[in-house]
């Protein structure tokens, strides 16, 4: 064996090859590896002896792209897409052998090789458009001519991978490996010489790009303009697919260069990137090992079969793990039962799950009405109303009743954790899991740490969010946790800033423009104005009251901020509600002004930055970079934008601060900078330096 760099050898099979890649966790397509694979071929194609080549990588993947934490920074030679001309060109058969996910320039290297293998659980993808980039090591112009625009499409613009079956239907890949992928991919690459196969280079195939109706771009863009609305990327893979199909591949290569390098400039990609880590590192908590001991999960309990609970439900049956569902009455069960039941119905009605797969979650759901029923269950999850007493009184319940050592959780949104734990004499077994509705959709889950929260609880609750396809962030405890507490400052500007004279459509276009995925003001509508509110107690003091005794409850009934014809969810305006918004304002003295689209961003945005900055200084949470992947899984904050921190950073802390201290002189204290932005900007520093 002959090692090239660090990261890649040589070895010889006989007549063949063998171009190992090793480079931990993911072979990522860092410098040594791409010097090792142009070495490597070069020194392949010198060697008389050798007369095919199989790239193949050790550990637990196939290349998963190009070291995303070398973007930004200069470039090293050789480029990937000059390592990939040498394959392209090389002389000798290429054969990439697959395990694990080829991905981005995984791919591209599959790509630019002449005939690929893969072990049947291979993934094959091209996500650099997650990234807000484009495969920019000819994955735009290769994929195209392998496999026609109209299947390459999907795959480089909205990133998804695919399975190898499917990559062998497609002809992505040209044979499954059955057994040891390197023995298989040798006997393979034999083969080829045997039959002394013709050389396949992607880049020279025409066939499927040849004769391609010009419809199938402006129909994939009419798709992507709903499911993209906002992201540069996309628009440039599809720009890019269509290079491929009228360009020759030379010209296709240089075009997908140039896309690829303004999209690496911009601030969209440079956001992408660092959500991407940033997701990674919402899981290193200082204090909790990686080998913290976890308690094992096998049977959970959850109290309450509402829409939260039994959304939780559908989370640990989808992954297998049997819940005890309890709730006060059978009717009230019944029913939860049966949202559960016609939620999967629909996912079966779409061809998203077989009959049998909503039988056996179904199966794995046992109703009660006894909490005694929890006396075995591992984990408890109480998912009641919010209502301190009720809560309580149930963990005093569930401390006499659950086994020692097994986990009991609230989900409450706002409740104090450790007043709820200090009921039970296990506080350490205490924590908070705060799911976002709808439970079951929402990839958000905020990790609550009592004060005596042991650490395996913790660890153990991050872990079983993992399991259940949940993405946790570690919060502290104080009213609204980190995510509703920030939320709260939006609410509070907008409610103010209608009053000031902002029509709601405003409102809701600035912030749906931002990328929300929709405005604030029909987000109450749809959530139900009348949320908290009750009639008794009413008195027509804001404009909830206002609206609610009105009748107005928001989409529920038709009447909200907005009108909304019968079955339909698309808000019409609402001449009566303009007229009882400017009586309200003149009752409560305001004079309407005009608003500027930007102070409406400035008034939104800022106070959720300047919160942040305080949860940050009370370690409620761990790092910024927290706080943003909350508002990007929790309230859809546009990933393009990275999250409110780092969105911050973009601006200027500077200039937020400054903005603060205006609406401070000129509105009052709900802008108050937060201490730590004033330091942070005295010393010159970023949100970044804290992460
Ligand atoms: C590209 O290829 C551009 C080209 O077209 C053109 C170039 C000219 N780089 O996710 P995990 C780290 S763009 C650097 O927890 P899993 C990750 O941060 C790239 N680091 O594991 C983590 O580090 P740590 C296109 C990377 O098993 C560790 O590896 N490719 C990279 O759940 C484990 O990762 C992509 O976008 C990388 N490319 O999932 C693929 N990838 O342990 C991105 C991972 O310090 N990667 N790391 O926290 C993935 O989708 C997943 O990591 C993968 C494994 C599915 C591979």
């Amino acid at each position: 064996m002959t090692a090239i760099t660090e990261a890649v050898s040589l070895e010889k099979e006989g007549e063949i090859g063998m171009l190992w890649i090793d480079n931990p966790p993911v072979n990522a397509l860092g410098y040594p590896v791409r010097k090792g694979m142009q070495d490597g071929i070069t020194m392949a194609m010198k060697d008389n002896g050798i007369k095919a080549v199989v790239v193949i990588c050790k550990g637990r993947t196939f290349c998963a792209g190009a070291d995303i934490r070398e973007f930004g920074k200069p470039p090293k030679e050789p480029h990937l897409p000059d390592v990939l001309t040498t394959f392209d060109q090389c002389t000798k058969p290429i054969i990439a052998a697959v395990h694990g996910t080829a991905f981005g320039g995984g791919l591209e290297t599959a790509l630019s090789s002449h005939f690929r293998v893969a072990v049947a659980s291979a993934q094959f993808g091209l996500p650099e458009v997650k990234l807000g980039l484009l495969p920019g090591a000819g994955g735009t112009q290769r994929l195209p001519r392998l496999i026609g625009p109209e299947k390459a499409l999907p795959m480089i613009a909205t990133g998804n991978p695919i399975g190898a079956a499917q990559a062998l239907k497609e002809g992505v890949i040209d044979e499954i490996i059955d057994g040891d992928l390197a023995k298989g991919a040798v006997a393979f690459a034999k083969k080829v010489l045997a039959e002394k196969r013709p050389m396949r280079k992607v880049s020279a195939l025409t066939d499927k790009i040849s004769g391609v109706k010009p419809e199938i771009f402006a129909n994939y863009r009419k798709e992507l303009n709903k499911s993209a609305r906002g992201f540069e990327a996309p628009e440039a893979c599809v720009k890019a697919v269509e290079a491929a199909v009228g360009k020759p591949f030379a010209e296709g290569l240089k075009y997908e260069r140039e896309l690829f390098t303004q999209l690496m400039m911009g601030s969209q990609s440079a956001a992408q990137r660092y959500y991407f880590f940033a997701e990674r590192e919402v899981a290193k908590i200082p204090d909790i090992p990686a080998d913290a001991p976890l308690i094992d999960i096998k049977k959970v309990g959850i109290i309450g079969a509402g829409t939260m609970g039994g959304g939780i439900t559908m989370n640990f049956v989808n992954a297998g793990i049997p819940v005890t569902l309890v709730e006060v009455k059978q009717e009230f069960l019944d029913r939860g039962l049966g949202v559960i039941k016609k939620n999967y119905d629909i996912t079966a009605s779409k061809g998203k799950m077989t009959a049998d797969d909503v039988t056996k979650r179904m199966g794995l759901i046992k109703g009660t009405t006894q909490m005694e029923d929890l006396k075995d269950v591992d984990l408890v999850i109480e998912a009641v109303f919010e209502n301190m007493d009720l809560k309580k009184e149930i963990f005093r319940k569930l401390d006499a009743i659950c086994k020692p050592g097994a986990i009991l959780a609230t989900n409450t949104s706002y409740l104090n954790v450790d007043e709820i734990a200090a009921q039970t004499k296990r506080p350490e077994y205490v924590v908070g899991l705060h799911f976002f509705s709808p439970a079951n959709v929402m990839r958000l889950l905020e990790v609550v740490r009592g004060a005596k929260t042991a650490i395996p609880v913790l660890a153990t609750a991050m872990a079983v969010a993992k399991k259940i396809k949940k993405i946790a962030v570690m919060v502290g405890v104080c009213f609204g946790f980190a995510g509703n507490r920030m939320f709260a400052q939006r609410k509070r500007e907008v409610d103010k800033l209608i009053l000031e004279g902002a029509s709601p459509a405003q409102v809701d276009k600035v912030i749906y423009d931002f990328g929300f995925p929709m405005g604030p003001v029909a987000l109450l509508d749809l959530i139900g104005i009348d949320l908290g509110w009750s009639k008794d107690n009413s008195k027509g003091r804001t404009m909830q009251e206002v609206l609610c005794e009105a009748g107005r409850f928001g989409i529920k009934n038709g009447k909200g901020y907005y009108n909304y014809a019968e079955g339909s969810r698309a808000p019409k305006p609402a001449p009566e509600v303009d007229a009882m918004i400017k009586e309200f304002a003149a009752k409560k003295g305001f004079k309407p002004r005009a608003i500027s689209d930007e102070e409406i961003i400035q008034r939104c945005i800022y106070p959720i930055i300047n919160e942040g900055a305080k949860i940050l200084e009370e370690k409620i949470a761990v790092r910024p970079s927290d706080l943003d992947v909350i508002w990007v899984n929790g309230y859809g904050w546009p990933v393009y934008r990275g999250g409110p921190m780092f969105y911050a950073d973009l601006v200027g802390l500077d200039k937020i601060l400054a903005v603060m201290k205006k609406f401070q002189a000129d509105l009052g204290d709900d802008f108050k900078p937060a201490p730590l932005l004033e330091k942070l900007v005295k010393e010159g520093k970023k949100f970044a330096s804290l992460n």
